[in-house]
């Protein structure tokens, strides 16, 4: 995991043409600041013009507003026509990650990332000339700050906005285990953020049905012991499964939080944890042995198993056996998160 020398990177690069630029689907914070960054580098160091294509809708609210607020336009999937490109780069993702499917036929020039996730070595798996992935970063978006400033580009207000959302999310406002670069990124970006629209993207209006998703989580939510299991039939969107786990862990004496709903034809999976020195991706990656793909970073995972083989409940069945066991709490009576807990405590 070794920092490749930055220029390499001008030297991926055509000198002219325009390049399409991606990330996994359902984009996060991280995953459009640092496409916002990259987008910025290339037209003012470069003369590069260049167009973003997004997969999967977005739907959870800061995200939705991080996009609309700070104008952040995209082609639908199905609308690129390669010819137009000459190239394309990968942010936050790297290829052959079950979320990530680029447009084909088109030359992948380089890829950012910070998460740990594809199997066997990483030779094998990423063929992009200019290969950048670093799990020790806590943001994408940190690492497009360090190109940034490698080529000496200024970052707009916009862009400096957009790279410090994905910073403060993917680290937690630097409290999930930042690296020095990560809280260098933060701290510098933040007084060239428009203050404004940082505080309409944390705190967005919510649709009503936000609230009937997050009353049907609290419905489906199991307390085993130091464990929350929350798995979820239908919901809105794999979004708000990582919502649901995030929003769970909170809950005090809580070390472990997995969240499953189903969604586009997958069951999307996600676990957090607040137990100190954890790393959820190895814990997720034993739930979904088998049965599906995961990526992670430090105390964050998510994964999804395709729901075409077996149904729903047996998914569902065998993701809480797994991870009861994992949780070692196989014999741990399930409680109810928002039943009595007067109840609760006279029936232990
Ligand atoms: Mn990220």
């Amino acid at each position: 995991m070794s920092t490749p020398d930055l220029k390499q990177f001008a030297e991926v690069l055509p000198a002219e043409g325009r390049l399409l630029l991606c990330t996994h689907r359902h984009p996060d914070p991280d995953g459009l600041g640092a496409l916002v960054g990259v987008q910025q580098i290339l037209a003012d160091r470069f003369g590069l013009a260049s167009d973003l294509v997004l997969e999967g809708r977005i739907r959870r609210a800061e995200n939705v507003a991080m996009r609309r607020l700070l104008d952040i336009q995209s082609l639908p999937k199905g609308g690129v026509d390669p010819g137009l490109y000459r190239g394309l780069i990968l942010v936050d993702s790297q290829p052959g990650f079950s979320h990530t499917h680029p447009p084909g036929g088109l030359p992948l020039l380089a890829v950012l990332d910070h998460h740990d996730g594809a199997e066997g070595p990483l030779d094998d798996r990423l063929e992009a000339p200019f290969q950048w992935v670093d799990s020790r970063y806590g943001a994408t978006s940190t690492m497009v700050f360090d190109l940034l400033e490698e080529y000496a580009v200024i970052p707009s207000r916009r862009t400096a906005t957009a790279l410090f959302c994905g910073v403060r999310y993917d680290t937690h406002d630097l409290g999930l285990s930042p690296t020095d670069r990560d809280e260098r990124a933060y701290f510098e970006l933040l007084p060239q953020t428009d203050r404004k629209l940082l505080a309409a993207i944390d705190q967005p209006d919510l649709p009503r049905e936000y609230f009937r998703q997050m009353a049907l989580a609290i419905e489906s939510c199991q307390v085993y012991g130091n464990a929350l299991i929350t798995l979820m039939g239908e919901v809105n969107s794999p979004e708000a499964v990582a919502e649901v786990a995030d929003w769970f862990v909170r809950l005090e004496g809580q070390q472990w939080s997995l969240a499953g709903g189903a969604c586009d034809g997958r069951y999307q999976v996600s676990l957090r944890t607040d137990l100190a020195g954890a790393d959820a991706y190895p814990a997720l990656r034993y739930i979904l042995r088998g049965e599906g793909a995961c990526g992670g970073h430090g105390r964050m995972a998510g994964g999804q198993v395709p729901l075409t083989d077996q149904p729903l409940e047996a998914v569902i069945e065998k993701i809480r056996a797994r991870a009861l066991k994992l949780f070692g709490a196989e014999d741990v009576e399930a409680v109810p998160l928002a039943g009595d807990p007067r109840k609760t405590r006279a029936g232990r």
